[in-house]
């Protein structure tokens, strides 16, 4: 069991620090090193879009994380109102099941410091280009058998109620992920192809086809699918085109996908016509204030973190 001491709040965003002891910190820029991603590495998300393979778990983080996962269900009403949104069942098809919830940091301890783990900072500080702060985090659950879809989307479409789109997702394995169990999927450079508008997330796997031009559903063709083992990360643009199909294995798929921001992004509310998406989310202040609350602590300093360092970082 991860425990965490001593806390006088039930909601863990009252912290901007880890607060157990799952993630063990750098206590010195030499320390980061480890962490570091490779030019190539960075060079390859640039012109692709994402980064797979990136270990953030160990096997005991990742048994904590399920096992809060798994004590779910006992979680008290009131509790669960610190969730911005809680989907037990998000999938329009009436026969699979799809678990989709954002904001789980606040109420469970392990899910609070996965916000730090050394790993996950150090690439995204890098992939960012900068300094980062947490957007929110997501759950994105399929058990087995009867798994639902997560429709090919962009993820900025449903984040313009921020900007500017300075944006990353990461999104981590909690059960190894194969074509069989629902891996994420891309299209390699879809990065590039502009902005389109939400046509839904979890019913219609190719809804989004019909606001495409032949040459981006002809590269629908070179879709890859992103199989790792569980504890590893795959990171992508804020435009990039991902989904992943429904899950008919006897295992379960399950994930937590963090979203990063750049520190000085704004509320973009005055002409967001789906305001009632956000009423459990953190105040967005006014139009054109930046993000600046509890809930969005920001989670790598590089001065502070690499002091003289930051000149040897490679990054975006
Ligand atoms: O977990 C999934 O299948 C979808 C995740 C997703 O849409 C995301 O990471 O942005």
């Amino acid at each position: 069991m991860n425990t965490a001491k001593n806390l006088k709040s039930n909601d863990l965003s009252d912290y901007g620090n880890p607060i157990s002891k799952l993630f063990k910190q750098p206590q010195s820029p030499e320390e980061w090193k480890q962490y570091m991603l490779t030019a190539e590495q960075i060079k390859f998300y640039k012109e692709n879009g994402y980064l797979s393979n990136i270990k953030i778990l160990n096997e005991e983080q990742v048994d904590v994380l399920n096992e809060e996962l798994a004590n779910l269900s006992e979680m008290s009403e009131e509790r669960k109102k610190l969730f911005y949104e809680y989907k037990s069942n998000e999938s329009e098809d009436p026969n699979k099941v799809l678990f989709h919830a954002i904001g789980g940091w606040r109420s469970m301890t392990g899910f609070h410091d996965l916000l730090w783990a050394p790993a996950y900072r150090m690439a995204a500080y890098q992939l960012m280009g900068g300094d980062f702060k947490l957007f929110h985090d997501q759950l994105f659950c399929k058990p087995s058998n009867h798994g639902g879809v997560v429709a090919w989307h962009q993820d900025y479409s449903y984040w313009t109620f921020t900007k500017p789109m300075n944006h990353l997702t990461c999104w981590i394995g909690l059960d190894d992920a194969s074509k069989e169990n629902g891996c994420l999927y891309y299209v390699p450079r879809s990065h590039k192809w502009g902005l389109l508008p939400i046509t839904g997330l979890t019913g219609n796997m190719y809804a989004v086809r019909e606001v495409l031009t032949k040459e981006q559903l002809a590269d629908f063709d070179k879709k890859t699918a992103i199989e790792m083992p569980k504890g590893y990360a795959s990171f992508h643009h804020p435009q990039m085109m991902h989904g992943s199909y429904s899950n008919s294995s006897d295992r379960s798929r399950r994930a937590v996908v963090l979203n990063s921001m750049g520190p000085n992004t704004v509320s973009n509310i005055a002409n967001f016509e789906r305001m009632d998406l956000l009423k459990d989310f953190p105040s967005m202040g006014e139009h054109g204030q930046v993000l600046d609350n509890k809930c969005f602590p920001l989670l790598f300093n590089a001065d502070k973190e690499l002091g003289a360092l930051k000149k040897e970082v490679f990054t975006i």
